[in-house]
């Protein structure tokens, strides 16, 4: 079976490769622009949809605040019921919507069952929170006052979502907006719009089942100015956006522009420090699936290694030498471990980057380049490439999305490291592989690592759902996921109740009448 099952992912998930509207629930509306879901892994058409319009997008929004009005009203532990039932209809389609993932946007086949587990994982959290979704109580400075602040929903949230994780960004917010009490309205990316089509079928079926409204999941799909239909609208209160720092730096103006709440996850440039107490076999595993894993695609991918000089060629060449292990190829063939990019654009400028900081001084370790011949028809297989580099040059200090690694070493001290680490605009990921508990520790010091997450002894991707994710500078400073990040999907109100018959009022002010 040449087709590596995904005729029958498309059926078991009910996408027909034919002709796809916007839907809001289970309305399919027609009258937009039309959008082409090409794989990257064989250049084919897997099928057309339908650009939304303004007025589709109206209809949708008049969907979603209906549904809210209901939705907030449900008690949240059932709330949590309906996440409960998404999550086996998950676990139902996993190798069918993990297939599909994989097929749209190129990753492997396991990372994309990875991605369907990060749903499924999420789905457990939000769960379980639907049950403590708790506020604090406070001792009021009055006499006979009662004081406590207490969580609502919040609304409409608008999620708009990047390719390289084109449904566990989805399912990290929605999960927790709905026990929330809040309804969703989704634009994921258009270059993956089949994986955002076929979850709202998915969670349509849950919520038909349940006899719950259809706007509680509303899915609209376009480009930018589509995105700009939500951003804008106050009617949102909160806007999660996940993507590059470009798209976040307007998204955030938009939203601000109204006071709204933007909850932003943007670019990473994220490093490894191997210091000379560094296990090496663990360090080259965490830097090549760091680097090449999704194809260098992940926002928490490996872009630098920060190495110290006296360990530097030992671990440049163990690390040059898994390189020429893997195997680049289709990846639905899990003999692969590297499938291609998203399109060809993103090649041209994997290219352009690469070609950029060997003119800065850049000294190729591992050759870059893309393939072509049987099996890479596609255009968009391209080589995970090395390069030596000053931590300084200009094309190290932007995320380039697409597997370039770069190595650079460091003299002296680990502070030596970190400052290197934090001298990049973007803080998301970061890791130290050390053995020695005074590195890691001033590693995660407050002098240490400014980023998001800061890891020792695992590599920089890979982050699992139960911590809040997200970084810092241009990342965006939002959070995500687990911890407390559901406390953004909600609105915050202190509550103060006198059970006496007087009104003192508060600070001991005299208002005498
Ligand atoms: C992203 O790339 O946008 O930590 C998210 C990781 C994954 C999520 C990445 N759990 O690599």
């Amino acid at each position: 079976n040449t087709d590596f099952g995904i005729n029958k992912a498309l059926e078991v998930l009910s996408i027909k490769p034919v002709n796809l509207g916007t839907s809001t629930g289970s309305n399919q509306f027609s009258n937009g622009k039309s959008i082409e879901s090409i794989s990257p892994i064989d250049g084919q058409l897997i099928a057309k949809v339908t650009s939304t319009t303004k007025a589709d997008y109206e209809k949708v929004m008049e969907s979603a605040t209906q549904a809210f009005w209901h939705w907030r009203k449900v008690p949240a532990p059932q709330r949590g019921d309906m996440v409960r039932q998404f999550s086996n209809k998950l676990r139902e389609k996993k190798e069918a919507l993990g297939k599909l993932v994989s097929y749209e946007m190129g990753k492997s086949y396991q990372e994309g069952l990875g991605e369907v587990q990060e749903m499924i994982d999420i789905c457990d959290f939000a769960v379980g929170l639907s049950r403590q979704l708790h506020g604090l109580t406070m001792h009021s400075e009055r006499p006979g006052h009662r004081m406590y602040e207490q969580y609502h929903p919040l609304g409409v949230v608008g999620i708009i979502s990047a390719f390289n994780f084109p449904v566990a960004v989805w399912a990290w917010n929605t999960a927790l907006a709905w026990v929330c009490g809040d309804v969703c309205v989704w634009k994921p990316s258009e270059k993956t719009p089949l994986c955002g089509i076929a979850c709202q079928n998915i969670i349509a079926e849950i919520l038909a089942e349940n006899q719950l409204p259809e706007g509680i999941s509303n899915l609209i799909i376009g480009d930018a100015k589509v995105g700009e239909f939500m951003t804008k609208d106050s009617r949102i209160p909160l806007i999660s956006a996940t993507g590059s720092t470009k798209m976040g730096k307007t998204v955030a103006q938009e939203v601000a522009a109204r006071l709204g709440k933007s909850l932003l996850e943007l670019g990473g440039n994220n490093a490894i420090i191997v210091t000379p107490d560094a296990d090496i076999k663990m360090t080259v595993i965490g830097a090549v699936f760091g680097a090449v894993g999704t194809a260098g695609q992940r926002c928490t991918s490996t872009r630098r290694l920060i190495i110290h000089e006296s360990i530097y060629e030992k671990v440049v060449t163990a690390i040059t030498k898994a390189y020429q292990q893997l195997r680049i190829g289709n990846p639905l063939d899990e003999s692969n471990n590297v499938g291609p990019i998203i399109d060809t654009d993103a090649v041209k400028m994997y290219n352009k980057a690469l070609k950029q900081v060997v003119k800065e001084g850049g000294n190729v370790l591992v050759e870059g380049g893309t393939l072509k011949g049987s099996g890479y028809e596609s255009g968009c297989y391209v080589k995970p490439a090395i390069v030596a580099v000053e931590p300084h040059f200009n094309m190290v200090k932007q995320e380039t999305f697409a597997p370039i690694l770069y190595v650079m070493t460091y003299e002296g001290t680990v502070e030596n490291a970190i400052n290197i680490q934090n001298d990049v605009e973007q803080g998301l990921s970061s890791a130290i592989m050390t053995n020695n508990l005074r590195e890691a520790e001033r590693f995660l010091s407050v002098e240490g690592s400014d980023c998001g997450i800061a890891n020792v002894n695992i590599g920089t991707s890979g982050a699992e759902i139960g911590g809040a994710f997200g970084g810092e500078k241009e990342t965006g400073g939002g959070r995500e996921s687990g911890s407390d990040a559901w406390k953004v999907y909600m609105r915050r109100q202190t509550n103060t109740i006198n059970y006496t018959t007087e009104l003192p009022l508060a600070q001991g002010i005299k208002f005498d009448l």
